[in-house]
């Protein structure tokens, strides 16, 4: 048994009695309100789903359980997993086995390359890792043992097995993709000697540096979670809780971050300053900047890698991202512009007043820093993204089996039963101010309720004798 499933089977049994305790002994307890605006506003801040992998705070950015990102940067991305699963990061040995693991793992059947093959050469490489992942669903060990009569408490088991086996094919996939898209398939095969990220940057075949590498860890490891409620992660959860399998719940959860005010926002914001140098030229004044940003905020187009649902302030990961490549290739022209939009965005988003984050998010920086080392096919940053929110996904996915989260499930109500709810709220508003007008009326009762005082006044006070 690997060290990780062992470290696993030894906590779950506990976490599965820390949350039925909590469930029997709080189970009524009130944690949050919903308002009319959450409703319509894509359920922003509600809190209604639990994901211990980690939490994303306003001013501080992801926590990886307990731990600040910008104190993760320098582990690797199976550091991080470990992390994710067990709470605590691996000892040298630990992380020695689940590398091993993942390297016994890497072969992807052949036909799911050969479905990648088939896809016209225009589809955009988001489609054929998805699909790659999608097909190569067969190959779910969950899948098999479920029709064969798993046992719910032994579920995670063979999740966990169908998760290693996803992450250690996954970077191979998006190889492929990476090759079959752009460079028409030059030979290579996953690095044994390397670890997980550094073996990826070598199959893009893209720089031999080991600067390119490094970049690649960091990269992996500032991607790979952000709680639990955003589009890919949550998407990712839904389809699991019904106990579709890891391949397909991942490849759920990727379609979401296809999606350009997700995952996609990196692709974006790399286009956007590219557009934005062929039109005012390679080291804009910054009233060009500004110009331009204004202008595409007049034209109703979103500045792509600014603002956030969760954030308030500078993604920790952005300034990670940053950090390297200032100490790079700080005059790197492309560089250039995306530290001065870093200094010139967020006061424009202020002055237009409308977002509640004007700061850049992770998607701001990290285009700028692949296109420095010859990664300029921009259409494919999502997948790196993705291989790298794998890794979150499927902790969280394990870690729902292990504790047997139910199936998700809230309720949806129409625009109808909300005015229904409002109309009701406002009759018993309405009655209350007429009782409580009348109640005013009483001069004696005026001067307890200026003093404050009105919920200890009896209502009807006794006679005097
Ligand atoms: N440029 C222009 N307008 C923006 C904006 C931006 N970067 N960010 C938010 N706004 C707008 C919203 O569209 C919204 O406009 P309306 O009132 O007309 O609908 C208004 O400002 C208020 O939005 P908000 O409450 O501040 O932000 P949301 O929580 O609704 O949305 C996000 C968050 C990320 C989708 C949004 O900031 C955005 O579209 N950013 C650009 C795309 C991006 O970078 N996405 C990546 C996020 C990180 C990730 O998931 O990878």
């Amino acid at each position: 048994m690997s060290k990780l499933k062992e470290t696993l089977a030894k906590q779950i049994p506990q976490l599965r009695q820390e949350r039925k305790d909590i469930i029997d002994k709080w189970g009524e307890h009130v944690v949050g309100e919903v308002t009319v605006e959450q409703l319509f506003g894509g359920m922003r801040g509600i809190k209604s789903v639990v994901c211990d992998t980690s939490v994303v705070e306003p001013d501080d950015g992801v926590i990886i359980r307990g731990i600040p990102i910008a104190k993760l940067q320098d582990r690797l991305p199976e550091e991080i997993l470990w992390l994710m699963l067990t709470g605590k990061l691996p000892s040298a040995d630990e992380l020695k086995d689940l590398q091993t693991d993942l390297k016994n793992r890497t072969s992807v059947p052949a036909y799911v390359f050969k479905l990648i093959d088939e896809l016209p050469d225009d589809t955009h490489p988001m489609t054929l890792l998805n699909t790659a992942i999608l097909g190569m669903q067969r190959e779910s060990k969950f899948a098999k043992a479920y029709m064969e009569g798993l046992s719910k408490t032994d579920h995670w088991q063979a999740v966990l097995e169908d998760s290693l086996n996803l992450i250690a094919g996954i970077t191979s996939i998006a190889a492929y993709v990476y090759h079959r898209k752009y460079r028409k398939g030059s030979p290579w095969q996953p690095d044994q000697s390397s670890d997980w990220a550094g073996s990826f940057a070598r199959m893009l075949q893209i720089s031999k540096t080991e600067e390119f590498e490094k970049m690649m860890r960091l990269y992996m490891t500032l991607h790979a979670d952000h709680e639990g409620g955003n589009v890919s992660a949550f998407t990712c959860q839904v389809a699991a809780s019904a106990l579709a399998d890891p391949y397909y719940s991942v490849s759920a959860g990727l379609n979401g971050l296809a999606g350009p005010l997700h995952g996609l926002a990196n692709q974006e914001s790399l286009r956007f300053l590219l557009e934005m140098q062929r039109e005012v030229g390679e080291r804009p004044s910054d009233d060009a900047v500004r110009k331009y940003v204004w202008d595409l905020l007049n034209a109703k187009r979103v500045i792509p890698g600014y603002g956030h649902a969760v954030l308030r302030s500078t993604d920790p990961r952005f300034v990670a991202l940053y950090d390297f490549g200032s100490k790079r290739f700080a005059k790197d022209p492309l560089f250039d512009l995306m530290a001065r939009c870093y200094r010139l965005v967020p006061e424009i988003l202020l002055e237009q007043g409308k977002v509640k984050s004007p700061y850049p998010n992770v998607d701001a920086g990290s285009g700028v820093i692949l296109w420095h080392y010859g990664l300029k096919q921009f259409d494919y940053y999502t997948v790196l993204f993705s291989v790298s929110r794998a890794l979150g996904m499927l902790a969280q996915t394990i870690l729902n089996r292990a504790l047997m989260t139910p199936i998700l499930r809230p309720k949806s109500v129409s625009t109808a039963m909300v005015q229904t709810e409002i109309n009701k709220s406002f009759a018993t508003h309405v009655s209350e101010s007429v009782n409580a007008a009348s109640h005013l009326s009483d001069p004696q009762n005026q001067v307890w309720h200026q003093h404050g005082f009105v919920e200890e006044r009896p209502s009807a006070a006794p006679a005097p004798h």
